[in-house]
C-alpha cells in the first residue's frame, strides 16, 4: 500500500522544523508499504493540490496529525482527500480530545475515517493493517490485553533511518545560495533543525498544557545509547551531504530528571556526538551549575523557558508556581556565561494581567542578557484544566475557537482587562522587543565578543520577528533590512576590519553562522527564501 502522511501548514510563518511523528510512524510501518512525507510548512498545498497529489501518486490510504491551531485545515484537506475515494486516519493532541468532532459524531460533518488516540507508536501498525485489508475502525485506542491504557517505554525506540531519509523539503539554506555555501568549511550546503525525543512526560500540569494529560506524569526515557547513536546518524548524514545539522530536543522538559539528563549529557561528549541543540527546559531546573556546563559542552545553544509571566499570582493561578520571577536574571547570567541563551516565552492575558503588562515585562527582560523573547495569548486547548475552568465559569466567548482559527485572538476575556486590551499587550511586546533600536541594542551588548556572535543574535532576532509579523516574501524582507540597515552596515565595516571574525570569545557562537560570509549575504539569502522561526510557549 502508498501511504501519505500529511501535516497541514499553520497558516501563518513556515516552520523551521519537520514535525517528528511523521518520522516515527514512517519507521513504525510493517514493512511492504511505502511511505511518502508532505509536511506543509515546506510544501504548501491547498485542497485541490492534495486531492491531485494523491491521484497522482496512487495513494491508498492518508494520515494527516495536527495541533489544535491547524485542525481547521487539517479537517479540509481530510475532506478533499476523501472526496477522492482515499481514507484518512487522524492523530495527534487535538483529535485525541475531540475523536467525535473528527468522526462526525458531534453533529458536524466526518473528516475522518479512523481516529487514533493518543500515543499511536504501537497502534500504527495495526491501522495500516486494517487499511490494507479495507477494515478501518473508527477509532484505535492504545491500550494493552486487558483494555488498560498503554503507553510505550520507549525503551525499545525505533531507528529513524536518517541516512536515507529524503529530507529535500525541510533544507534551511536558499536554493540560491546552496552551491557557495557547500564550499565553505566543512560545508553549508544543507542546514537542518531537526527533532529528537529523549523522553516523554511532564508531571507537572500547567493549567493551560495539554502533555501532562496527553502523555502523562510518569516520565519514560530512551535509553542513553539509542539517543546518541540517533545524534551519530545525523551527524554523518551532514557531513556527507557537505552541510550542517542542529537538533531540537522536543521533551517537554528536558533535563525534568536531572541525574539522567546529565549522564545522557556525558554520554553524547564521550561519544563525539555533540551537536548544536535546542531543548526546553523550566528555569527551576537551571539551579544546577553542572548541569548547565554539560549543557555548554555537549553543544547546547539555546534553551527555551517558559517564563509566561514576571507575575507570581499569574503563575500560581495557571499552577506553574514553581517559576520564580525572582531568579530568572541569574539563570539566564549562568547561561550567558557559557554562551548559552535564551528564548524566554511570556503569556499575556492571564487573570491577573493589567494593561501595561507589556512594558512591565519588557523592562524586566531589558536587564537580561540578549534573548529572543516571545509573546503569545493564554489560549484554553481542549480537554486542559484550563479550557474546563473557563467553562464551567462561563468565560469562553468562542468555545471552539479552533473552528475559526484567528492567529494571537484570545477565545475568552481575561479578569482585569479587555480581549482587545490583551491583544495591544502582546502587539506591545512583539514591536518592542524586535523594533530596529531592540535588535541594535541587543548587537551592542555583545560588543565584547567576535563579530559572529553579533551577527548570531542579530539573525535569530530577524527570523523570530517573523513569528509575529510574517515576512514572506522578498519585499517584506527588504522592508526590515531597510529599517535596520545601521545596524547591519555597522556589521559590515567591522566584518571588513582585521580580525574582526576572529579572537578568543568569553561566549560560544550561538546558532551557527558561516562564519566567513558577510552578513548582507546571508541576509539576504534569507531574504530571497522568507523563511521564519516559530516556538511554542512551552
Ligand atoms: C516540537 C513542538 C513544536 C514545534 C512545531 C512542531 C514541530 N515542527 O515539531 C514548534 C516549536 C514550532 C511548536 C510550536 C507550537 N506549539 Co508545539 N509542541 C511541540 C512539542 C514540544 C513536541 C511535538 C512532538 O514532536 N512530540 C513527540 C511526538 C512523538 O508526539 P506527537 O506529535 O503527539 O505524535 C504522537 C501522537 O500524537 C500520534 N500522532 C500524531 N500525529 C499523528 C498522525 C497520525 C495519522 C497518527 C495515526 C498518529 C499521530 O502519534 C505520535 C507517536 O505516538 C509538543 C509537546 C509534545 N510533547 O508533544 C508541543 C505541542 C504539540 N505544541 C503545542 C502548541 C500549543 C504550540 C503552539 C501553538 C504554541 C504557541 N502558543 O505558539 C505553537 C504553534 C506554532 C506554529 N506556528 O505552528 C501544544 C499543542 C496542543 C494542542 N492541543 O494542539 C503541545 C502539545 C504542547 C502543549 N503545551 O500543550 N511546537
Ligand atoms: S507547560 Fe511545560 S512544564 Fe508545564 S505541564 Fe506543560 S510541558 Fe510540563
Amino acid at each position: 500500500m502508498k501511504i501519505l502522511l500529511y501535516n497541514p501548514d499553520n497558516g501563518v510563518t513556515r516552520n523551521f522544523m519537520p514535525h517528528l511523528w511523521m518520522f516515527l510512524l514512517q519507521a513504525l510501518t510493517p514493512p511492504g508499504h511505502e511511505v511518502l512525507l508532505v509536511d506543509g510548512n515546506a510544501q504548501r498545498m491547498d485542497e485541490a493540490g492534495i486531492a491531485q497529489f494523491v491521484r497522482d501518486n496512487n495513494i491508498e490510504l492518508v494520515g494527516i496529525g495536527a495541533m489544535t491551531r491547524m485542525i481547521a485545515k487539517a479537517y479540509r484537506m481530510a475532506d478533499a482527500v476523501r472526496a477522492t475515494g482515499v481514507p484518512v486516519v487522524m492523530g495527534g493532541p487535538h483529535v485525541t480530545e475531540m475523536a467525535d468532532e473528527a468522526l462526525g459524531r458531534d453533529g458536524g460533518p466526518r473528516h475522518a475515517d479512523a481516529v487514533a488516540l493518543g500515543e499511536a507508536d504501537a497502534t500504527w501498525p495495526r491501522i495500516v493493517e486494517d487499511a490494507a485489508r479495507g477494515q478501518l475502525k473508527d477509532v484505535y485506542a492504545p491500550v494493552d490485553a486487558f483494555g488498560q491504557e498503554s503507553k510505550p517505554t520507549l525503551k525499545e525506540y525505533p531507528v529513524i533511518p536518517w541516512q536515507s531519509i529524503d529530507l529535500k523539503q525541510f533544507n534551511l539554506v536558499p536554493k540560491a545560495v546552496k552551491a557557495t555555501l557547500q564550499k565553505i568549511g566543512e560545508g553549508w550546503g544543507t542546514f537542518r533543525l531537526i527533532p529528537v525525543e529523549s523522553g516523554r512526560g511532564c508531571p507537572y500540569g500547567c493549567e493551560f498544557c495539554t502533555v501532562t494529560g496527553f502523555f502523562g506524569d510518569s516520565i519514560r526515557f530512551r535509553t542513553n545509547e539509542s539517543v546518541v547513536n540517533e545524534l551519530l546518524l545525523l551527524k554523518a548524514r551532514a557531513r556527507s551531504e557537505k552541510g550542517q545539522m542542529a537538533v531540537f530536543f522536543i521533551d517537554d522538559n528536558f533535563a525534568i530528571n536531572i541525574k539522567r539528563t546529565k549522564s545522557l549529557l556525558r554520554d553524547i561528549i564521550a561519544a563525539g556526538a555533540q551537536v548544536h541543540w535546542v531543548a526546553q527546559i523550566s528555569a527551576n531546573l537551571l539551579r544546577d551549575e553542572e548541569l548547565v556546563d554539560l549543557i555548554a559542552d555537549s553543544g547546547g545553544k539555546w534553551i527555551f523557558i517558559g517564563m509566561e509571566s514576571i507575575d507570581p499570582a499569574n503563575l500560581k493561578d495557571v499552577n506553574k508556581g514553581f517559576n520564580k520571577p525572582g531568579e530568572y536574571g541569574a539563570v539566564l547570567e549562568r547561561l550567558a556565561q557559557r554562551n548559552v541563551y535564551a528564548i524566554t516565552s511570556f503569556i499575556f492575558g492571564m487573570d491577573n494581567d493589567t494593561t501595561g503588562v507589556a512594558e512591565r515585562t519588557l523592562a524586566q527582560v531589558r536587564t537580561w542578557p540578549p534573548g529572543l523573547p516571545i509573546f503569545g495569548l493564554l489560549t484554553p486547548l481542549p480537554a486542559t484544566p484550563l479550557y474546563k475552568r473557563l467553562e464551567k465559569a462561563g468565560r469562553l466567548t468562542r468555545p471552539k475557537h479552533w473552528q475559526e482559527f484567528i492567529p494571537f485572538a484570545m477565545a475568552h476575556t481575561p479578569l482585569k482587562m479587555s480581549i482587545e486590551e490583551a491583544h495591544a499587550e502582546v502587539n506591545h511586546g512583539w514591536d518592542e522587543a524586535y523594533s530596529p533600536a531592540a535588535l541594535a541594542q541587543a548587537v551592542e551588548s555583545l560588543a565584547d565578543q567576535p563579530l559572529g556572535y553579533r551577527v548570531n543574535i542579530f539573525l535569530a532576532r530577524l527570523c523570530f520577528r517573523g513569528i509575529y509579523f510574517p515576512m514572506m516574501g522578498k519585499m517584506a524582507w527588504f522592508k526590515v533590512i531597510a529599517q535596520n540597515r545601521r545596524t547591519i552596515f555597522k556589521l559590515v565595516r567591522e566584518g571588513f576590519k582585521a580580525g574582526a571574525w576572529r579572537g578568543r570569545p568569553a561566549r560560544i557562537p550561538a546558532i551557527p553562522v558561516p562564519q566567513a560570509e558577510p552578513v548582507v549575504a546571508i541576509a539576504q539569502a534569507a531574504a530571497g527564501d522568507g523563511r521564519v522561526i516559530a516556538f511554542p510557549a512551552d
